[in-house]
């Protein structure tokens, strides 16, 4: 199959809640040697994106949302081989990520859990629906560098802001380094919040740790 007609059957897969077909589809892209990065950007994404707009003109609905995700995860989870992780025997840095309370996205936080350890970086991934002390509890156990917030919903971004508040009474605001990232995240609500950094996407978040921890370009 041509590369534009698979991206075109991903998005497809993704709009039909196919999960077993947004499997084999990424596989095919694997075995063609097609990046997974364009892949998921070019294909899936699109797709889900696709889905959301639809959901919120009520034109989908919830079994609809719910089945395209599952479609997105079955396809990211074939991609996650060829995405590759650097073997981290001395990591360039510790990151603590996580879904904030309430929201139970992991699609984009899992992308860019898999970013961020492809480039050398270890990843602490306390998974979705994350309470703002497990960020700063688990922060301070493995002596973070970074704890990354994602937040999928404008009710749950607050969480983002509540875990550099606890952060800062436990006296780690100095030392852990602070980003954030979802969907409807602003520039604006990085600043009144005060965060260190934010990205609109998975490759953008490990430049943005990279920047404020000093780690050279791969
Ligand atoms: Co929900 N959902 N959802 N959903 N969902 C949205 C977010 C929504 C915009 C859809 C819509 O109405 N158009 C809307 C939010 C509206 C709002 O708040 N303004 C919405 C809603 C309303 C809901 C429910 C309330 C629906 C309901 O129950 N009535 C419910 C809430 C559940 C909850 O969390 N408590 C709900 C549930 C779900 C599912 C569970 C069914 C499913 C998620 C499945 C899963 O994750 N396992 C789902 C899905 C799939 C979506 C959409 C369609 C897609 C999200 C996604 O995975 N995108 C979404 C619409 C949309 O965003 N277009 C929608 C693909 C992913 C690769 O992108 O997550 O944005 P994204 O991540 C990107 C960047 O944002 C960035 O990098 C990623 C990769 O490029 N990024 C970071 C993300 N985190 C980052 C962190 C960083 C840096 C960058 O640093 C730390």
């Amino acid at each position: 199959m041509d590369v534009d007609r698979l991206f075109e059957a991903m998005k497809r897969s993704i709009l039909d809640g196919e999960a077993d077909e947004a499997r084999r589809l990424a596989e095919e892209a694997v075995r063609q040697g097609v990046e997974p990065i364009q892949a998921i950007e070019r294909g899936f994404v699109p797709g889900i994106n696709e889905v959301g707009r639809a959901f919120g003109c009520q034109e989908m609905f919830l079994p609809d949302l719910v089945r395209a995700g599952e479609a997105m995860k079955a396809a990211m989870q074939a991609l996650q081989g060829a995405l590759g992780s650097a073997a981290v025997l001395r990591p360039v840095g510790t990151v603590v990520l996580g879904t904030v309370k309430g929201d139970i996205h992991e699609i984009g936080k899992n992308l860019v859990a898999t970013m961020l350890s492809a480039n050398g970086y270890k990843v602490y991934d306390i998974g979705v629906d994350a309470a703002p002390e497990a960020f700063v509890d688990k922060a301070r156990e493995v002596k973070a560098d970074l704890i990354g917030a994602s937040a999928l919903l404008t009710t749950t971004m607050p969480g983002q802001q509540e875990i550099i508040r606890r952060l800062e009474k436990a006296g780690l605001r100095g030392q852990v380094r602070m980003i954030i990232g979802g969907a409807p995240v602003t520039r604006e609500w990085v600043k009144e919040i005060g965060a260190d950094g934010y990205s609109e996407d998975a490759l953008g978040a490990v430049k943005v740790a990279s920047e404020l921890l000093g780690v050279p370009c791969a």
